[in-house]
C-alpha cells in the first residue's frame, strides 16, 4: 500500500471518530483563485486541500419559515465553532505527523467590499468531488442538499485527491421560487449576489441577528434527506 493510500485511511478513520458528515480532498492545483490577504508563496507550499461538512439540523431548519431566527443564528454558529475545532484538531494531527497543514476559518470575511474570505469552501468542496454548486449559488450535496457547512485544511501531506462529480441539479428548482428576494433564477450564473446580500442584510438588522444570515434557499435544497 502506498503512503498516499495509509495517509487517506488514517484521514477517514478521523474524521469518522470525530463523526464529521462530509469530506474529500481536492488537488489545490485546480483552485484557480487567489488566497485573499494571504502571499502566493502560501499556496505553493500546500499541494492539498481537505474540505469537510457538517449536517445542519433538519429540526432547525423546519423553524426556518420566514426566514432567519434566533435558534437557527445560535445553531450557524455552533456549527462554525465545531467546524473551527475539527480543523484546529485536524491540522495538530497532521503536523505530528510531520506534514504542513493550515486550518481557515468556517465563516469569516476578509474583503467585505468583495464579500470574500481567504478561501471559497464551495469551489474547494465541488473540486473535492463533495457536491455541484447548484442554481441557489451554495455547494450541494447529492444526499444533504445544501444542508451542509464546510471548512478547509491546506496541507503538504501526501494524499490521493478525488475527482469532482459530474452531475447538477437538473430539473430541480425548490430554491427559485422560496428565495425572498427573488435572486436565484434558473441559469445559475443568473444568480443576484446584490440582491441576496440586501435580504441578508435586512434580515440581520430587523431581526436583531449581527450576522447575515438566512437560510430559506438551504431549507428548500434537501438533497434526499
Ligand atoms: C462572504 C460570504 C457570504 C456573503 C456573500 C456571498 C458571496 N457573494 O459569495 C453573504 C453575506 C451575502 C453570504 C450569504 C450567505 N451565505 Co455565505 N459565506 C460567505 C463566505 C464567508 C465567503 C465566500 C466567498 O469568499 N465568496 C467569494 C466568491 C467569489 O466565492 P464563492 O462564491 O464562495 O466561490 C465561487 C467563486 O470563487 C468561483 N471560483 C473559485 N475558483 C474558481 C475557479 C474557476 C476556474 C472558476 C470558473 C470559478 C471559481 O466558484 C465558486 C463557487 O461558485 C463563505 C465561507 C467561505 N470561506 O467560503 C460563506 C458560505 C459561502 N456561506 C454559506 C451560506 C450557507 C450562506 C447563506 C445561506 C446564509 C446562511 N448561513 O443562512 C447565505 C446565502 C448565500 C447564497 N445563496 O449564495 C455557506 C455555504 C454552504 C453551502 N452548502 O454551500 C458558506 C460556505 C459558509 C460555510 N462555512 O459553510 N455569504
Amino acid at each position: 500500500m502506498t503512503v498516499e493510500n495509509i495517509n487517506n485511511r488514517e484521514i477517514t478513520a478521523w474524521f469518522k471518530k470525530f463523526d464529521v458528515d462530509v469530506f474529500g480532498i481536492a488537488n489545490l492545483s485546480l483552485y484557480e483563485k487567489e488566497l485573499v490577504g494571504l502571499s502566493d508563496a502560501i499556496k505553493d507550499k500546500y499541494k492539498f486541500a481537505v474540505s469537510f461538512g457538517l449536517v445542519i439540523s433538519k429540526g432547525i431548519l423546519d423553524t426556518v419559515v420566514d426566514g432567519p431566527n434566533l435558534l437557527y443564528l445560535h445553531h450557524y454558529r455552533q456549527l462554525n465553532y465545531r467546524l473551527d475545532m475539527i480543523g484546529y484538531f485536524l491540522s495538530r494531527e497532521i503536523e505530528r505527523k510531520g506534514y504542513r497543514a493550515l486550518p481557515f476559518a468556517a465563516s469569516q470575511v476578509v474583503d467585505w467590499k468583495n464579500h470574500k474570505a481567504h478561501i471559497s469552501h464551495k469551489k474547494v468542496g465541488e473540486i473535492a468531488g463533495i457536491g455541484w454548486i447548484g442554481r441557489n449559488n451554495l455547494l450541494v450535496h447529492p444526499l444533504f442538499g445544501a444542508q451542509v457547512r464546510y471548512n478547509t485544511v491546506l496541507t503538504d501531506m501526501p494524499l490521493l485527491a478525488d475527482k469532482p462529480l459530474d452531475i447538477n441539479c437538473v430539473d430541480c428548482t425548490a430554491c427559485i421560487g422560496v428565495c425572498p428576494a427573488g435572486a436565484i433564477k434558473e441559469e445559475p450564473s443568473l444568480f443576484d449576489h446584490l440582491g441576496c446580500f440586501h435580504m441578508v442584510t435586512q434580515f440581520k438588522n430587523k431581526r436583531n441577528l449581527g450576522h447575515h444570515i438566512c437560510g430559506i434557499c438551504v431549507e428548500a435544497c434537501r438533497g434526499k434527506r
